[in-house]
């Protein structure tokens, strides 16, 4: 029965050549799967075992959820929720316009899982047309309400297709955090290709895998993200499709991302930044097995010394609160072995995540002035990626007596 409700790949799912998991996380829920205490019965577990494809580098999960069981009406994550993500997207938006509209009579955006509108936003601000495609459609909601076209739909080729019928092409192709969550991406690269015009772009963001590897966040794997993206395994992808990697941009958010950009072959100049990534990736051992054992040990201790920090502060009758109840706190949980024994409840802003439990740990996820009531005496920093905001804005907290406990990119205690 399991195999009717996810992807199980034993084949890369870029090249197709044969993979097998490097490591094991163990039996993972579905990352953004917060549910009601009647609800833990049905709750549904899979595999969380990633793979490196010896043939392309591409990093990838070996089974996947289906995409229904992880986005739908009731999906939790909306990204508007941190101000420093509002105003990175207002910042990729501006250079989509400065430095790939300009000039363009008429153009045509479209976004790939464009949640609540955080960048598509500011194109209907300027009356550029644009499409936003999310198939969660609560999000989505969000995004009508604020005037941003959107459908509720998964991208691929028969879309793409329809899009062009109704729309006409575009002219950018735009995706943040959204491509390492298509398992078919040969798929989405045809249907990139047949939506974008031969003078058009395709740029997209995801958590890097040189930063993964680099800062020992594992928790950047879990359901959604099927792939772990590098320059090298990009550029593999997308090349047999006629689509050329131009430019690359490290980018800060998420823990450490990049931003790729993508065009029909010889209609742009490869920037030399390519180049110079790609050396980085090979000095940085990205397409040596070796690497990856290594990195299954430093996730191996980073775990011990977490829970080695959580057994302590329990025994010594310390309150523990985790920040953030991030769908990397799913497989961080999960893997460890964190109960609510050592972290007394989760604070979290999103509305339709407080009163549940968290995925496989049911650790209670209570509203921000939980936290704010009753400072504990340390804070799990599940939402690391944000710590600058974060760490800003609760002053009073470390004021008070309070720490942070931190596991990327070292386990910590810091003030
Ligand atoms: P945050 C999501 O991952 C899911 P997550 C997705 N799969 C993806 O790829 C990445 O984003 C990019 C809360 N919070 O951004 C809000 C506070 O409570 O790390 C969020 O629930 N107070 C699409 O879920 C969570 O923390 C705050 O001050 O790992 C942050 O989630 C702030 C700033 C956030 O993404």
């Amino acid at each position: 029965m399991a195999g009717m409700t996810h992807n199980l790949s034993s084949q890369c799912r870029a090249c197709g050549a044969p993979i097998v998991a490097f490591m094991s996380f163990g039996r993972m829920p579905i990352a953004n799967g917060f549910l009601k205490a009647e609800e833990i019965s049905d709750e549904y577990f899979f595999e969380l075992a990633p793979a490196f494809c010896d043939r392309c580098g591409m990093f990838q999960i070996m089974e996947q959820p289906r995409p229904e069981k992880m986005f739908h009406e009731q999906y939790a994550f909306f990204s508007s929720t941190s101000h420093y993500m509002q105003a990175h997207f207002a910042a990729f938006a501006d250079v989509i316009m400065k430095e790939i509209l300009a000039g363009r009579s008429d153009p045509f955006v479209v976004e790939c899982g464009s949640n609540d509108g955080i960048m598509l936003r500011h194109f209907h601000d300027k009356s550029i047309r644009h499409l936003g495609i999310e198939p969660s459609a609560n999000v989505a909601d969000v995004a009508r309400r604020l005037g941003v076209c959107t459908i509720s739909a998964f991208f691929n080729r028969k879309l793409a297709d329809d899009i062009v019928s109704e729309h006409g092409r575009a002219d950018a192709i735009l995706a943040a955090n959204v491509m390492c969550h298509i398992p078919d991406l040969p798929g989405v690269a045809v249907g990139v290709q047949r939506l974008l015009k031969p003078d058009g772009i395709f740029v997209f963001e995801d958590p890097y895998l040189g930063d993964m590897i680099a800062k020992t966040s594992y928790d950047q794997i879990y359901d959604e993200h099927v792939f772990i993206f590098s320059v090298n395994s990009v550029m593999r992808a997308f090349a047999d499709y006629g689509l050329e990697l131009v430019d690359v941009a490290p980018q800060i958010t998420h823990g450490g991302s990049m931003r790729y950009s993508l065009a029909p072959k010889g209609s742009r100049k490869v920037a030399p930044v390519v180049a110079e990534q790609l050396k980085k990736e090979q000095a940085q051992g990205l397409d040596k097995a070796e690497t990856y054992a290594r990195f299954k040990k430093n996730c191996e201790s980073s775990r011990s010394r977490l829970m080695q920090a959580l057994d302590n502060m329990r025994r010594d009758g310390k309150r523990v609160v985790g920040y953030g109840a991030t769908s990397k706190s799913t497989t961080v949980t999960n893997y460890c072995g964190i109960t609510p024994d050592h972290v007394e409840f989760i604070s979290d802003t999103t509305p339709i995540k407080q009163g549940k439990l968290s995925p496989g740990a049911h650790i209670p996820v209570k509203p921000y002035s939980e936290f704010v009531r009753d400072y504990p005496d340390y804070a799990l920093l599940f939402a690391w990626n944000h710590a600058a905001e974060i760490r800003e804005k609760e002053q009073t907290f470390i004021a008070a007596g309070g720490r942070w406990i931190v596991y990327v990119p070292d386990v910590s205690i810091v003030a």
